[in-house]
């Protein structure tokens, strides 16, 4: 019943909503200076869950002037062990508030309350991982010749971060951990959708982190957005979000030469070999594209799977698809949750009427559900098509939503040609057994990460992050560390 669901949801947000909704900017929640609010809505029940402050360029201006006094007085003073202490201490705190943490992502971006807390439990590691980096930062000596060498890493100063809504909280961890282990202060943008588990998190940190150094700023992306990727005083600049965005931040990174790291779309196969079990294979496709309702830069969106086991492959993800629990996503069972805003639902609706105008067979799926229950929220769901051209809207572009297109192949040669024939190359998938051929196509995928036998497990220490046009740099692995920090050489004449 609706009715249920919204009572559920609304005394959740009694609960749950952070005090502050306001700006934090140098350790204190402050108004926009505009006064303007915006307000962010619940995807499960279209009501709105809180009015959030409207950061624009001045409020952008203020948090960078603070982040530089935090750097400049207290966190460039800091040692190692200290910052080490505070990483660490972030890390705690997360893990003692993961299902309040959780569910709040949950209520704001309407993913399942069960994978937002795999996403609050990354963030603590993350947080963690890169306590243990901030003391490996050995630089190097060098004896060259009659000069002495010293190659160190110094901190940029003040890093401007611009996040999306898909994993509001573990990309904010994925931004910020780097930034403080290398020195840096951070003005960090959630996004518009989902700002809340942000404010939380600064809530929950407020005692921990010295002020200053990590600024929340909540707001448009034209308007906030670009004030922070644009800032004159910002050394350097991390987005994660749209290759159209991505490319525009570039291009006004280039007025300032601020070095910048995009984490952008993907469209990443997913190739399955004759030789698994059926089960195997649809548990890990149903995961690659389904996971948080398919709104992952990673997911498994185009499945390349063997003419000899598709039909059964096919048919055991319809069935999968018919065993999936669709509903509110605060409920422990539910496997797939609304999509984040009706405008996410439109634009994945319009990838499938250009699917149908194609010619693409519809084996599940193709609307919104029809269920009362789900009726005020933003439900896709989900789809598997085949029959399209690999070079239809629907196959090439990045639809962001629980929608796999499905290729049936026998020439190996050939699927590996179609298989890189996208733009971006982010991610892929290899399903067999065989451990040489598992390799083989690893090195063939043109993307920056290849999952073998496994889907969307993301440790860190290795390295994430985009071939083509889905990114530069890399995240979660120790060379982040690299990207937030500059390289200073000393060279000294013994002469
Ligand atoms: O992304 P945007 P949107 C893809 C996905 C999705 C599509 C559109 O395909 O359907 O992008 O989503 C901020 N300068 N991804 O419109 O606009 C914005 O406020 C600086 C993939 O939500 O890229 C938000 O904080 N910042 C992706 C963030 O950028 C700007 C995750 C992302 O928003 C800005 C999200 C500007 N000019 C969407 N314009 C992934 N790689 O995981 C917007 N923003």
């Amino acid at each position: 019943q609706l009715s249920d669901v919204r009572e559920r949801h609304q005394q959740a947000a009694q609960e749950l909503l952070p005090e502050h909704t306001d700006l934090y900017i140098g350790g204190e929640f402050v108004a926009a200076d505009s006064g303007e609010t915006f307000d962010t809505v619940d995807p499960t029940t279209g009501d709105v869950l809180a009015s959030v402050a409207r950061g624009d360029a001045a409020d952008v201006d203020a948090a960078v002037d603070a982040a530089w006094t935090a750097f400049d007085e207290t966190w460039s003073n800091y040692s190692a062990g200290r910052r080490q202490r505070v990483l660490t201490d972030i890390a705690d705190t997360i893990e003692d508030h993961v299902d309040e943490l959780a569910r709040l992502e949950s209520l704001d971006n309407g993913k399942p309350v069960s994978e937002a807390k795999i996403d609050v439990r990354g963030a603590a590691e993350q947080f963690r991982y890169f306590a243990g980096l901030v003391r490996e930062n050995p630089g190097e000596t060098m004896n060259a010749g009659s000069r002495y060498g010293q190659v160190i890493k110094e901190p940029y100063g003040v890093v401007g971060q611009v996040i999306p809504w898909n994993f509001p909280l573990l990309m904010a961890s994925w931004k910020l951990a780097p930034a403080l282990a290398g020195g840096n202060c951070s003005v960090l943008k959630p996004a518009e959708e989902t700002p809340l588990s942000a404010l939380r998190f600064a809530e929950l940190v407020d005692d921990i982190v010295p002020d200053g150094v990590v600024n929340i700023v909540p707001g448009y992306g034209e308007e906030a957005g670009t004030a922070v990727t644009g800032h004159p005083d910002v050394r350097k600049v991390a987005f994660t979000g749209s290759t159209a965005v991505g490319k525009q931040v570039m291009k006004s990174a280039a007025d300032t030469v601020t070095d910048v790291t995009l984490e952008l779309g993907g469209k990443s196969p997913i190739v399955v070999f004759p030789d698994v079990s059926v089960g195997k294979a649809v548990a890990l496709v149903k995961s690659a594209i389904f996971y948080n309702t398919g709104e992952c830069c990673e997911a498994g969106s185009r499945l390349f799977v063997h003419e000899d086991v598709a039909d059964d492959v096919l048919d055991g993800l319809v069935a999968a698809i018919d065993d999936m629990t669709i509903g509110d996503p605060l409920r422990e069972e539910t496997d797939l949750g609304p999509k984040v805003s009706a405008e996410q639902v439109d634009r994945t609706l319009d990838y499938l009427e250009k699917a149908r105008d194609d010619g693409g067979q519809f084996l599940a799926g193709g609307d919104r559900p029809d269920d009362e229950a789900l009726s005020a929220g933003c439900y896709v769901e989900p789809t598997l098509i085949e029959g399209l051209d690999h070079d239809s809207d629907a196959v090439q572009e990045e639809i962001f939503g629980p929608v796999l297109s499905v290729f049936r192949w026998d020439d190996y040669d050939e699927m590996i040609r179609l298989a890189n024939d996208v733009e971006y190359g982010l991610a892929g998938g290899v399903i067999t057994d065989d451990i040489t051929q598992a390799n083989t196509t690893a090195r063939d995928i043109e993307a920056g990460y290849i999952w073998i036998n496994s889907y969307h497990d993301l440790v860190p220490g290795l390295p994430f992050g985009g071939y083509k046009q889905s990114g530069i740099g890399r995240e979660l692995g120790s060379e982040t560390l690299d990207h937030y920090q500059q390289t200073k050489t000393i060279n000294l004449s013994l002469r």
